[in-house]
């Protein structure tokens, strides 16, 4: 696969720590001198930015947490002045004020975009595509994302935006798109859309690659996408405070995902002490941006729970670090019954049964004094009552082979669970509290 910025990818990985810590070095001091808020944290645990001399060192600087931007909201986290700001984004949080990001011509252009070309060429995107981008042009850092790093690679951009699914499939036919982006359960949606229209994406539709993320999705969905689309999925990771979009995406060889550490420096902490763990050791990923001017941020507990892989030589010849799949945020985790939970889990089992459809919702509710498990799962295809039935009874023995709780399961049609929002909303918590 063709790579965007050769040099710097397959780059020789003495020279790309030294380029790390020497952009360290001046993001630790552009952000002591600008932005109150660090020089403040730095203080009170008494480390200077002359004291990073090594990359080692950056264990010495305080975490950053999600708060944080919240309390400082809107532009407190900026190490630029307003004027030089020319885009922002902010993450569309439920609750609190959202995170919100100024970015600089540099970061657009220099920073976000390269990144995102670099991925795009990674997942195989060339000026030959029809690229479309379903995905809400707003606060939303995805659809900018994308947006920018299609450009650049040279693609034709379909900029159709979020939701309004027939005519996404419309424009998908009469401009003969060839790679679609996004989130996954949109794609999974998008392809029960089709079927109900009576279209086949695999036949009637040219889209052979898809890129996509902003949620959890696990290998069992991947694989129900690529066998709905007859495509090629790709899994690309970021977050709004890191840029949007664009952090890491698999190669060809689907075996991790690629961080750009020329532009991140990438952790691994025991999320309870915020020990650094080793490579293999699963834990939550922590990044410090080292190239970003307008909210350069210091170790970024992300709540992600990945590990990083040992090696860092791969087939496709990129030398920068893998990290696996995002399995899980740290926030995701329920407890019911006294049993830990990861949506994961369930949508492991979902995934594996060939009757089961691309969406689902995970319901706790209280029953007396219980807390009660509901799988709520569309079926593939319309089925009777007794096959929903059957595979009712199906997936409650096979979950609660994987939990050792049985869950109340509950089948319902093709595209019958309702689709709000961007990111699938998969745990949905009535409980009494
Ligand atoms: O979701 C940015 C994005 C847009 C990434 C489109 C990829 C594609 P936020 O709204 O700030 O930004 O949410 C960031 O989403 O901390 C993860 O928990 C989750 N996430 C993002 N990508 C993945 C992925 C965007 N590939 C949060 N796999 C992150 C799993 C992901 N989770």
């Amino acid at each position: 696969m063709p790579m965007f910025n050769p040099d710097m990818e397959t780059i020789d990985r003495t020279k790309l720590r030294e380029i790390q810590l020497k952009r360290l070095r001046e993001t630790v001091h552009r952000v002591y001198k600008n932005v109150p808020f660090y020089r403040k944290k730095f203080d009170e645990v008494g480390v200077r930015p002359e004291d990073i001399k090594s990359l080692e060192d950056i264990t010495k600087l305080p975490f950053t947490v999600k708060n944080d931007l919240r309390d400082n909201y809107p532009f407190g986290m900026a190490a630029i002045p307003l004027e030089d700001a020319i885009e922002l984004h902010a993450s569309s949080g439920t609750t609190g004020s959202p995170i919100t990001v100024v970015y600089n011509r540099h970061d657009i252009e220099d920073v976000w975009a390269e990144i995102m070309a670099r991925c795009l060429s990674m997942a195989g995107l060339t000026k030959k595509d029809v690229f479309q981008n379903p995905i809400p042009y707003g606060l939303f850092t995805g659809a900018f994302g994308f947006h920018y790093g299609a450009q650049k690679v040279g693609a034709l951009v379909v900029p159709s935006g979020g939701g309004q699914s027939e005519r996404q499939l419309k424009l998908m036919k009469d401009y003969g798109t060839t790679f679609m982006s996004g989130v996954a359960s949109y794609a999974v949606h998008l392809g029960t859309v089709a079927e109900k229209m009576g279209m086949d994406p695999k036949k009637d539709l040219k889209v052979r690659k898809g890129i996509f993320g902003a949620e959890a999705f696990s290998e069992g969905l991947k694989k129900r996408l690529a066998e709905q689309w007859d495509m090629e999925v790709y899994d690309i990771y970021g977050l709004t405070e890191m840029s949007g979009p664009g952090v890491s995406t698999d190669c060809e060889y689907h075996d991790g995902l690629h961080i750009w550490e020329d532009h991140f420096i990438v952790e691994i902490v025991d999320p309870k002490t915020g020990e650094q763990r080793g490579p293999e050791e699963e834990g939550e990923l922590v990044l410090t941006t080292i190239t970003k001017e307008g909210v350069p941020i210091i170790r970024y507990r992300t709540h992600d729970l990945t590990h990083l892989y040992d090696s860092t030589s791969c087939d496709c010849g990129r030398t920068h670090a893998r990290m696996a799949p995002v399995k899980a945020r740290t926030d995701d985790m329920f407890i019911i019954r006294g049993t830990n939970i990861f949506p994961s889990q369930i949508e492991w089992v979902l995934m594996r049964n060939p009757k089961v459809g691309g969406n689902y919702q995970i319901i706790l509710t209280t029953d007396g004094d219980m807390d009660q498990l509901n799988v709520v799962v569309e079926s593939k295809q319309k089925l009777s009552e007794e096959e929903s039935a059957a595979l009712e009874k199906e997936l409650t023995s096979q979950i609660k082979a994987v939990l050792t709780l049985t869950p109340r399961v509950k089948v319902v049609g093709p595209g019958e669970i309702p689709k709000e929002g961007i990111k699938a909303k998969r745990v949905i918590d009535k409980r009494k509290k």
